[in-house]
């Protein structure tokens, strides 16, 4: 496989002012004729085009047909040689969306044409040059039978349509921004549609629409409604305004990732789109309006301004990432008090951290470590990664905790003076910033905070911390360290730069009382949090007029995405849970208490002995789960256990059935020792009347399902009717499905037996509800190989479904450490099994699944050599995709 390195960029030598493609839309074979206004800024170069399995038919130049001499045709492309200064070409080309399985280029999904072009799907609809610096203005037509494919939607506007004689009917669309040829989307078929109209800004009306399939219609409603929410937002809080005069969004029930941000055309992920409370569950609707808006922001953050080459792909999705999280912040917290808003903030935060934590931290310490802006890669369609989205997102994150939000509003501000209308890079981003940033930091810049971009790896902060009584002083000294990973490892890469990491802390006195902070040498007013900058290998602040040896709350709000080194006692722990003023470092002493006592059973799970939990550890869960100063819905996530991935990244060796062992011996434990608390607290969020997805009833639903599922778990009595009583009676998902995942995991066999066959009988009209019930079955601890393959036969089962595959097949690979992870090796031979049988129909698909055995290496010998023989396997098999053959050998290299 080729590597393309970040190094090897050149900028294209034709410009392409102008693009029209004509689409004559026929399952079997589509004709795209595209007829490109080329000029050229580089002499003697040739005309180099992508195109992947197409067939071509004509190439006129100016008018006229293209001798078979002047051009050749490869299995990646066309090139063109001898052609003028300025020429007009026109390709005609046929492709095949019926038995396009990939999801990429121009595919059906449910009688209805769709396109994905992001990152290099558009070469699979025509021969054009497929990168994103190559911007032009587009006009679309779409012709296709009227009857079959009455809505013809693509980007921008629609200037004209028109019946033809023969049953077909024609669409005229102009974009009337440039834009790359990952922008274009065309969508055709029997579509139903929710609309309307709003005032931007600046008074300009414009049409908002919602399309789904027919009978869709009202499950709608919350997209459009937070579709308005996300321009609203835009508005309000960076002064960004629609510059369209229409914005759709398509619901597809195939399609490869969440949604994409097509200009003034988002096709979405079904699962994104369609929610009525009896199927989409408080997370759906969560996600929903959290992906709306991700989509709708990269129209200024990735279209306006969009990336120079796919190295700078954090350019865009860090930074929508980081909107969108405000986003559902800002909406979480609106209407409440300011305290309720702030542990609405918080709560958002932990979402967020939990999310790193368990994803990205294991990727940048495995065989895929990368950093946001990757330096090499063989296939760009695995570099939409947790890193490149989520870690960006940190990285985007701290450069508004060093310039404060207004400098924030003022660097993006200075980003599109600079750049509007261009392809650029992380570089440009991070200079417009850094612009504002030497405006309030005379003679600071950003140098430092750019290795960021080029390193991977978590860092490590080890935090040592010393008290003099005689001066009531307290230094805090900060040293950094970032191991080389993957590559850099493999590239012999020892020594690393240091980072300018933005590290937020408080003190607290013995009694838990937060310290006032005045720092040494400073003569800023005392205050009870302080951001200390941390630029250089180790550093060192003075505190001073501390009265006793404080404790310190470190890395508040998660100020930078690290791991934090302090030898913590448990005592020291508990009272931060139950005192620190700062909730998310309250919730993170709370995490950690329990991470000892899961790694602490573990280790007695593994060694035969009975796993045991301290008394002090229960009554710190006690504490927070009576506390009547926590919201429920910040209660929820401080009792939750910490996750398994997450866990695992803190083993020498990872034996997963132990770690799946002990974490549930520990919630049965608590569930059992604090069996009244949780019985009160279930009494106390019942949220009776009409269902709302907001926030405070969702807090109460995670709450009251928390507290049963722990109350089932630990045995108690009542709990088993209690939730099959839930399961009966429940008018909304959220609880319905809690209810049932309790009892799969925590209840009797055939009540839950019983239970997933009534759930199937209801919802099975409903994709998105099997979705769940395969979901629910695939990630049972008593699911084995032997049932998957049981569910994989079931007449709702196909592997060409995404979504489908995704609810059953990986999930069983990614979160079933019990039936995953039999000794017996099984787990993994349906795992290679799987990857090879997707691959066939779709190697992006594949190459996620691939990556489930990432980690293999951390396993304990009797399955790390299992998991690499799987590995092996695979890597073997000829004809693999590009996609997987760059995750299986970097795993094994
Ligand atoms: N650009 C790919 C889908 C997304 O991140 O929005
Ligand atoms: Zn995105």
């Amino acid at each position: 496989p080729v590597t393309i390195s970040r190094q090897s960029y050149r900028p294209y030598p034709f410009e392409v002012t102008a693009v029209h493609l004509d689409f004559d839309l026929d399952p079997a074979s589509t004709l795209v004729t595209s007829r490109l206004s080329l000029h050229r800024k580089e002499a003697n170069a040739p005309l180099v085009l992508d195109g992947e399995e197409l067939d071509l038919v004509s190439i006129k130049v100016d008018g006229q047909l293209l001798d078979a001499s002047r051009y050749e045709v490869g299995e990646h492309g066309l090139t063109i040689h001898g052609l003028g200064q300025t020429v007009e070409l026109e390709i005609a080309n046929r492709c095949s969306p019926q038995a396009n399985s990939t999801l990429m280029g121009l595919y059906v999904s449910n009688g209805v044409f769709f396109t994905q072009c992001e990152a290099e799907g558009f070469r699979r609809i025509t021969y054009f040059p497929d990168r994103p610096d190559v911007m032009s203005r587009f006009t679309v037509t779409l012709r296709a039978a009227k009857a079959e494919f009455p809505v013809l939607l693509s980007n921008g506007n629609l200037i004209g349509q028109t019946d033809l004689p023969d049953g077909r009917h024609e669409a005229q669309w102009e974009d009337p921004f440039m834009k790359p040829c990952y922008l274009f989307a065309l969508v055709a078929g029997k579509l139903t549609w929710r609309e309307s109209r709003v005032n931007t800004q600046s008074g300009r009306e414009v049409l908002l629409q919602v399309y789904s399939d027919p009978g869709n219609e009202n499950k709608t409603q919350f997209a459009l409604e937070s579709l308005e929410r996300a321009l609203r937002w835009d508005e309000t809080r960076f002064s960004l305004e629609l510059d369209l005069d229409r914005f759709m969004i398509v619901a597809a029930r195939d399609f490869n990732m969440g949604a994409m941000e097509n200009k003034g055309l988002n096709v979405f992920n079904a699962a994104y789109v369609l929610a009525d409370p009896d199927s989409a569950t408080d997370a759906n609707y969560g996600a929903i309006e959290a992906v709306i808006g991700h989509e709708y922001f990269h129209n200024w953050t990735g279209n306006r301004v969009t990336c120079r080459d796919w190295f700078q792909l954090s350019l865009k999705e860090g930074l929508t990432v980081f909107r969108d999280q405000e986003f559902t912040a800002d909406m979480m917290a609106t209407g409440l008090d300011e305290t309720a808003a702030a542990s609405a903030r918080t709560v958002k935060r932990i979402d967020d951290v939990v999310t790193l934590r368990a994803a990205q931290f294991p990727e940048d310490a495995g065989p895929m470590a990368h950093p946001i802006r990757p330096e090499s890669y063989q296939e760009i369609g695995n570099f939409y990664t947790a890193t490149v989205y989520e870690k960006g997102s940190e990285v985007i994150r701290m450069q508004q905790t060093l310039l404060g939000p207004d400098g924030f509003n003022e660097g993006l501000a200075e980003y599109f003076r600079r750049h509007d209308g261009q392809a650029v890079t992380c570089d440009d981003f991070v200079a417009a910033m850094e612009s504002v940033y030497q405006k309030t930091h005379p003679g600071r810049d950003l140098s430092v905070f750019r290795h960021w971009y080029s390193q991977a790896g978590t860092p490590r902060v080890k935090v040592d911390m010393r008290y003099d009584d005689a001066t009531r002083r307290c230094t805090l000294r900060l040293t950094q360290s970032c191991a080389p990973v993957g590559v850099e490892r493999l590239a012999g890469i020892a020594v690393k730069p240091p980072l300018h990491i933005p590290f937020s802390m408080g003190l607290l006195d013995a009694d838990g009382k937060a310290l006032p902070l005045k720092l040494a040498g400073s003569d800023a007013a005392a205050s009870d949090s302080c951001l200390l900058e941390l630029t250089t290998e180790t550093a060192e602040w003075v505190f001073e007029d501390i009265p006793s040896r404080p404790v310190p709350s470190l890395l508040r709000d998660f100020s930078a995405p690290v791991i934090v080194e302090y030898d913590f006692s448990d005592a020291e722990l508990a009272l931060l849970m139950a005192h620190d003023t700062n909730a998310f470092a309250r919730w993170e002493a709370g995490q950690q208490l329990a991470t000892r006592q899961i790694l602490a059973a573990t280790d007695a799970v593994r060694g035969g002995q009975p796993a045991s939990l301290s008394d002090s550890f229960v009554e710190a869960w006690r504490s927070v789960l009576t506390a009547t100063d926590l919201d429920a819905a910040y209660r929820a996530r401080a009792l939750a256990l910490p996750a398994e991935k997450t866990l695992a990244e803190r083993m020498t060796e990872v034996d997963p059935i132990a770690l799946a062992t002990a974490r549930d011996h520990l919630r049965a434990e608590l569930g059992r020792r604090l069996a009244a608390d949780w019985q009160a607290a279930v009494d106390a969020n019942q949220t009776p009347g009409e269902y709302s997805p907001d926030p405070i009833a969702a807090g109460k639903r995670a709450m009251k399902n928390l507290a049963l599922a722990f109350l089932l778990a630990g045995g108690a009595p009542q709990a088993e009717a209690q939730v099959s009583e839930q399961y009966a009676s429940s008018k909304n998902m959220t609880d319905r499905m809690a209810a049932l995942s309790a009892l799969v995991n925590f209840g009797p066999r055939e009540a839950a037996n019983t239970a997933l066959a009534d759930f199937f009988e209801r919802y099975q009209s409903d994709p998105l509800s099997v979705d769940k019930w395969f979901t629910l079955q695939a990630t049972s601890r008593h699911t084995d190989v032997e049932t998957v393959n049981g569910l994989m036969v079931h007449p709702a089962f196909t592997l060409r479904n995404p979504n489908r595959a995704r609810s059953l097949v990986f999930q069983f690979c990614l979160n079933n450490p019990y039936g995953f992870h039999r000794p017996d090796g099984s787990g993994y031979r349906y795992w290679a099994e799987q990857v090879l049988a997707l691959d066939r129909l779709n190697p992006e698909i594949s190459a996620r699944l691939a990556r489930a055995m990432d980690r293999w290496i951390r396993y304990v010998p009797a399955l790390s050599a299992q998991m690499k023989q799987a590995l092996e396997d695979v890597r073997n098999h000829p004809g693999l995709s590009r996609n997987v053959t760059e995750i299986v050998s970097k795993a094994l290299e």
